[in-house]
C-alpha cells in the first residue's frame, strides 16, 4: 500500500501544479450531486463522462470534481449538491466496531473467512485460486456441492460480486449465500436438495485491488489499479469483457482517465482474464453479477437498446427473482434490459457470457438503503437484510437452472441435450 500511496500524493501534487482538476485523484475538491433523469441527460450523458454513482427514485447521483461542475453549467444541466454526503471521505471511514471496513470483508478476511468455511464443511466446500489480480492478490472462487471434489453432472451456477471496488455490499451478498449454504445444508432439507443437486461457483471479490484501496486511501475508488501512464489509474473491470468492446464509443471510454475507462484491449487486465477463463472452464446455466447502488435487475443487452432474442425469458426470470425479493423485507427492485436505462455498457460481464452461452446473465444492483449516508456506505445492521432478500433471488435462480437441467446422455438417438446447449446462441 505505502507504494500506491505514494503514487497518489505524487499524482495529486503534479495535478495541484497543473491545474487541471480530475475526481479521481482530487477526492477532496470532489462532492456528491443529483441531476434528474431525463431525456435529455440520456442523451448527453455518454459525453459528460461523469462517475455516476447510481440511480435512486428519479435522480442520478455522481461524484463530481470542479470540472464536471463546470461542464454540467456550460451544458445547462440542472443539478443539486446532496450536503449530508458532499464531502466524500479520501480517507478511510471508521466504523463504530471492527476497525475501518467494520463488518465489510476486507481481501484478507474475506480469504480467511472462505477458508475457515472450507475447513468445516470440506465436503462442500472448496475455495480454488482462479487468478492473480494485477498487484498479485488472489482472486478466489468458492465452490459449494455436495461431494465438491468431483466435477458431477450437475446444474452450475455462477455469482460474482465486486468488479467494482467502492461497492462493498456487492461481496457481502454472494459471499454470505455460500456460508448460508454450507451452515444450513445439514439442517435444511430445502437446502440440502438444492446443494446436492447443483454446483454453485461463488467469485465474491473480483477486484481485490480495487477495494483494498477504498478500505486504506479512497472510499470512492471504482475501477482496478492499472497504472495508465500521465497519474492516470484503472481499468473499468466492467467494461473489459470481450463481447463488442468499445463497440460505438459509447457505453465505455478509450480515455485513460475516465471512471468506465475499458482499457487497452478486450481482456487487457488480469482480473476479466480469470472470471473468463472460469467461465470457459464450466458450464454455467446462470449467472449473476452483484453492483451498488439503484436497487434494479439488469439483463442483457447492455451495448443496445434492442432486445435480445430471449428477452421474453430474461423478463420473466428476472420477474420472478424481483417478486421473490419483495416478499423478504418488502422493497421492489425495479427489472429491465440494461441498455434501456440510463445508459449504455459494452464490455460488462453479462453481455459477455450471454453472448457466448445465452444463459440468464443479471446484473444486480443492491439498494442504497441509508440515503443519508449514501448508497456506498450502507450501514453494517443493512448487510443482513440485504443478503436475506437476494438470497431469496438467487435460491430461485439455482431452483431454476436444477429444474431446466437435463444431464447430457451419451445415447446419441436420445433428443436430449445439455440445457446450456438449449441457450447457446447462434
Ligand atoms: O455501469 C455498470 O457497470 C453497472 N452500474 S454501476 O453503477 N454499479 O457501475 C451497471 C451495468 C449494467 N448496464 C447498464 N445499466 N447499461
Ligand atoms: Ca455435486
Ligand atoms: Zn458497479
Amino acid at each position: 500500500m505505502l507504494k500506491t500511496k505514494t503514487g497518489f500524493i505524487l499524482a495529486f501534487a503534479v495535478l495541484l501544479a497543473s491545474g487541471t482538476a480530475l475526481r479521481a485523484e482530487n477526492p477532496e475538491r470532489s462532492v456528491i450531486i443529483s441531476i434528474a433523469k431525463s431525456i435529455s441527460l440520456a442523451d448527453k450523458i455518454d459525453a459528460l463522462d461523469l462517475d455516476l454513482l447510481g440511480e435512486w427514485n428519479g435522480k442520478v447521483y455522481v461524484l463530481a470534481g470542479p470540472a464536471d461542475l463546470e461542464k454540467l453549467e456550460k451544458e445547462n444541466v440542472a443539478y443539486i449538491p446532496e450536503t449530508p454526503r458532499s464531502t466524500p471521505p479520501s480517507s478511510p471511514v471508521l466504523f463504530p466496531q471492527g476497525g475501518i471496513n467494520g463488518a465489510y470483508h476486507s481481501y484478507l478476511e474475506l480469504e480467511t473467512d472462505m477458508l475457515v468455511l472450507q475447513q468445516k464443511y470440506p465436503n462442500i466446500v472448496k475455495v480454488f485460486d482462479i487468478g492473480d489480480s494485477l498487484e498479485k492478490r488472489n482472486i478466489y472462487a468458492m465452490k459449494i456441492s455436495d461431494n465438491v471434489a468431483l466435477e458431477e453432472d450437475e446444474a452450475e451456477v455462477l455469482f460474482l460480486g465486486c468488479h467494482h471496488a467502492r461497492e462493498w455490499i456487492s461481496v457481502e451478498v454472494p459471499f454470505l449465500l455460500g456460508k448460508y449454504l454450507a451452515e444450513n445444508y445439514a439442517t435444511n432439507p430445502d437446502i440440502k436438495r438444492l446443494v446436492d443437486q447443483s454446483e454453485i461457483w461463488i467469485v465474491p471479490l473480483v477486484n481485490p485491488d480495487g477495494l483494498e484501496y477504498t478500505i486504506h486511501v479512497y472510499r470512492y475508488w471504482r475501477k482496478n489499479r492499472r497504472d495508465n501512464g500521465k497519474s492516470n489509474f484503472g481499468v473499468d473491470i466492467n467494461r473489459n469483457y470481450g463481447y463488442k468492446w468499445g463497440i460505438d464509443n459509447a457505453g465505455s471510454s478509450l480515455n485513460p482517465a475516465s471512471e468506465v475507462y475499458r482499457g487497452t484491449a478486450a481482456f487487457s487486465e488480469p482480473e476479466t482474464r480469470a472470471v473468463r477463463d472460469l467461465f470457459l472452464s464450466k458450464d454455467f446455466q446462470a449467472m449473476i453479477s452483484f453492483h451498488s447502488f439503484s436497487q434494479v435487475i439488469l439483463y442483457p443487452w447492455g451495448y443496445t437498446k434492442l432486445p435480445s432474442d430471449k428477452d421474453a425469458q430474461m423478463k420473466e426470470i428476472a420477474a420472478e427473482m424481483s417478486a421473490k425479493i419483495q416478499a423478504v423485507n418488502g422493497r421492489l427492485y425495479d427489472y429491465g434490459q440494461s441498455g434501456t436505462s440510463l445508459y449504455l455498457t459494452n464490455g460488462d460481464v453479462t453481455d459477455w457470457t450471454f453472448a457466448m452461452t445465452g444463459i440468464p446473465s443479471y446484473t444486480i444492483e443492491l439498494p442504497p438503503i441509508d440515503e443519508i449516508g449514501g448508497g456506498f456506505f450502507n450501514r453494517q445492521e443493512d448487510i443482513d437484510p440485504v443478503f436475506r432478500e437476494n438470497l431469496a433471488a438467487m435460491t430461485s435462480l439455482i431452483e431454476h437452472s436444477i429444474q431446466n437441467y437435463l444431464p447430457v446422455v451419451p445415447n446419441p438417438f436420445d433428443l436430449r441435450t445439455n440445457i446450456s446447449k438449449i441457450f447457446k446462441k447462434d
